[in-house]
C-alpha cells in the first residue's frame, strides 16, 4: 500500500466542507476527500478541486487509510444522527491517540457525550464551532474548537492557519473542555440574532416614527459603521437597504416580514432559562421572531386593535437618528454582556476554563458578528481577566452612561409612538434592574410565604429562612417541612 500522504481527511461535500477543504489546501494541507454520496468525491475532485493537491477516498477504510498518524477526520455534515453514524463507523478503522472533530451545528450536550465515550476508547473528540458561512470557509472563518484538549496540539497548526485573523491574529482558539466549542457557538448564534433584532428595531423606528426614504437609512448606517457600531452586519444592512429590485423598488419592502429561524437562538435562550441567566435581549429577540411569524393574526389583529393617533416623530430628526444610535450601541453592550454572563454560569456548573478574552478575539473576525466592538470585549479582558461582566468594565460603563439618556428617550419614544422595540427596551430593564441594590422580590417573597408558606430570608439573616403566620388564622408550619 502507499504511503500515507493526506494530513487530514474531511467528511462531508457539501459547500460548507469543500470550502474548508479549499482553504486548506491553500495552507499547504493535503486533504482527502471522502462523502456518504460518493458521486460528489469524484464531482469535486473533477470540478472545485481540480489543479489542487486535495485527494479523494470512495469508503472510509480507503480514506483512513490514505492518513498520515496521529489521523485526523473532520466531519462537516448534518447534526445529530449523521455524526453518530460516522463515528460508528470511524472507530473500529482508527488507532488510540487519532482524532475525530465534528465541525458541525451540533448541540453542546451530544459534543459532551461524544468526548467522554470516544475517550473511553483512546481516541479524541473535538466539536468545532464555525461560523462565517460559505465565504468564511473558504477564505477564513471563525473556529472555536472545544473538546479533549489532548487533541489540541495535534490540530492547533491547522485551524490558526485556515482561521480568519483580526489584526494578525486568528481568530481561533481552544475553548475549553467536552461541549465548550458547541456551547460558544451557540451563544455566538444567539447574539447573532440580538444583532440583526437591534438593527431591525433602528430601521423599524427610522422608517415608520421618521419616514426616512431607504437612501437615508442606508446613509445613516453608513455612517454608523464607521464609528463604534462598524460591523458586518451594520454593512450587509447598509447595502441591503439601497437595494432596488429590477422595476427600481426597494426590495426590501417586498419580503415577507415573517422571520425563520433554525434553532441556535432557541438553544441559547432554553440554555439561559436552564442555567437561571436573565440572557433577555436573545429571548426576546427569538420571541420578536416568533411574533413576526404569526403574520397571519397580526394582519387580523392590525384591523381590530388601535394604537396610538400618530407614529410619526415631531422632533428633530438628526437628534432622534443619534439616539437611535446610541440605544442600539447600548442595548449591544447588554446583549453581550448577557451572553458572557450564560458562558460564565455554564463553565462553572461544567468547570470549563473558558478564555473570555479569547472567545471575544475568536468572535472578532470571520464570523457574521464581527466587529469592532469584539476588540473592545477582548481588551476589557486583557486588562482584567477575572472581570465579572463586562458592564463593570470602565469602556463599558462609561459608554452606557453616555448613552442612556438616549436609550431612554428612543424606548420611551418607541411606547409613546406605539413601534415595538422590544429588544431596545428589555436591554434598558435588564440595566436598570441589574444596578439596583433593591428591587421588589421582597414582596414576591412574601407573596410565596403568604400563600405557600415558602418561607423568606431576612435582609438581616441571609441564609436563614423564616416564615410569619400572615393572616393569624394559618398555620405556623413552613412549607419545606411538607413539601418535597
Ligand atoms: P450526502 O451528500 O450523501 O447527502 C450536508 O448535508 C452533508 O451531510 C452532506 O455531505 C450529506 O451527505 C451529509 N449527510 C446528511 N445526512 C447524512 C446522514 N444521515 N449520513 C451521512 N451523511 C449525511
Amino acid at each position: 500500500m502507499a504511503e500515507p500522504k493526506a494530513d487530514i481527511a474531511l467528511i462531508g461535500l457539501a459547500v460548507m466542507g469543500q470550502n474548508l477543504i479549499l482553504n486548506m489546501n491553500d495552507h499547504g494541507f493535503v486533504v482527502c476527500a471522502y462523502n456518504r454520496t460518493t458521486e460528489k468525491v469524484d464531482q469535486f475532485l473533477a470540478n472545485e478541486a481540480k489543479g489542487t493537491k486535495v485527494i479523494g477516498a470512495k469508503s472510509l477504510q480507503e480514506m483512513v487509510g490514505k492518513l498520515k498518524s496521529p489521523r485526523r477526520v473532520m466531519m462537516l455534515v448534518k447534526a445529530g444522527q449523521a455524526v453518530d453514524d460516522f463515528i460508528k463507523q470511524l472507530v473500529p478503522l482508527l488507532e488510540k491517540g487519532d482524532i475525530i472533530i465534528d465541525g458541525g451545528n451540533s448541540e453542546y450536550q451530544d459534543t459532551k457525550r461524544r468526548v467522554e465515550e470516544l475517550d473511553k476508547q483512546g481516541l479524541y473528540f473535538v466539536g468545532s464551532g464555525v461560523s462565517g458561512g460559505e465565504e468564511g470557509a473558504r477564505y477564513g472563518p471563525s473556529l472555536m474548537p472545544g473538546g479533549n484538549p489532548k487533541a489540541w496540539p495535534h490540530i492547533k497548526d491547522i485551524f490558526q492557519l485556515i482561521s480568519a485573523k483580526a489584526n494578525g491574529e486568528p481568530c481561533c482558539d481552544w475553548v475549553g473542555e467536552e461541549g465548550a466549542g458547541h456551547f460558544v457557538k451557540m451563544v455566538h448564534n444567539g447574539i447573532e440574532y440580538g444583532d440583526m433584532q437591534l438593527i431591525g428595531e433602528a430601521y423599524h423606528l427610522m422608517r415608520d416614527t421618521l419616514k426616512l426614504s431607504h437612501e437615508e437609512m442606508s446613509k445613516v448606517l453608513d455612517d454608523w459603521n464607521k464609528g463604534e457600531l462598524d460591523s458586518f452586519l451594520i454593512e450587509i444592512t447598509r447595502d441591503i437597504l439601497k437595494y432596488q429590485d429590477k422595476d427600481g423598488s426597494y426590495l426590501v419592502e417586498q419580503i415577507r416580514d415573517s422571520a425563520g429561524q433554525k434553532g441556535t437562538g432557541k438553544w441559547t435562550a432554553i440554555a439561559a432559562l436552564e442555567y437561571g441567566m436573565p440572557v433577555t435581549l436573545i429571548g426576546e429577540s427569538v420571541f420578536a421572531r416568533c411574533l413576526s411569524s404569526l403574520k397571519e393574526e397580526r394582519v387580523q389583529a392590525s384591523k381590530v386593535l388601535k394604537g396610538p393617533a400618530t407614529s410619526e416623530y415631531k422632533g428633530d430628526k438628526k437628534e432622534f437618528i443619534e439616539h437611535i444610535r446610541k440605544a442600539l450601541y447600548a442595548s449591544k453592550i447588554i446583549s453581550y454582556a448577557q451572553g458572557f454572563m450564560l458562558m460564565r454560569e455554564a463553565a462553572s456548573v461544567y468547570k470549563w476554563n473558558l478564555n473570555y478574552g479569547g472567545i471575544a478575539l475568536m468572535w472578532r473576525g470571520g464570523c457574521i458578528i464581527r466587529s469592532i466592538f469584539l476588540g473592545n470585549i477582548k481588551a476589557a479582558f486583557d486588562k482584567n481577566p477575572k472581570l465579572s461582566n463586562l458592564l463593570l468594565d470602565k469602556f463599558f460603563s462609561d459608554a452606557i452612561h453616555n448613552c442612556q439618556d438616549s436609550w431612554r428617550t428612543v424606548v420611551a419614544a418607541g411606547a409613546t409612538l406605539g413601534v415595538p422595540t422590544p429588544a431596545f427596551s428589555t436591554a434598558l430593564a435588564f440595566y436598570d434592574g441589574y444596578r439596583s441594590e433593591r428591587l421588589p422580590a421582597n414582596l414576591i417573597q412574601a407573596q410565596r410565604d403568604y400563600f405557600g408558606a415558602h418561607t423568606y430570608e431576612l435582609l438581616s439573616q441571609p441564609g436563614k429562612f423564616v416564615h410569619t403566620n400572615w393572616t393569624g388564622h394559618g398555620g405556623n408550619v413552613s412549607a419545606s417541612t411538607y413539601l418535597a
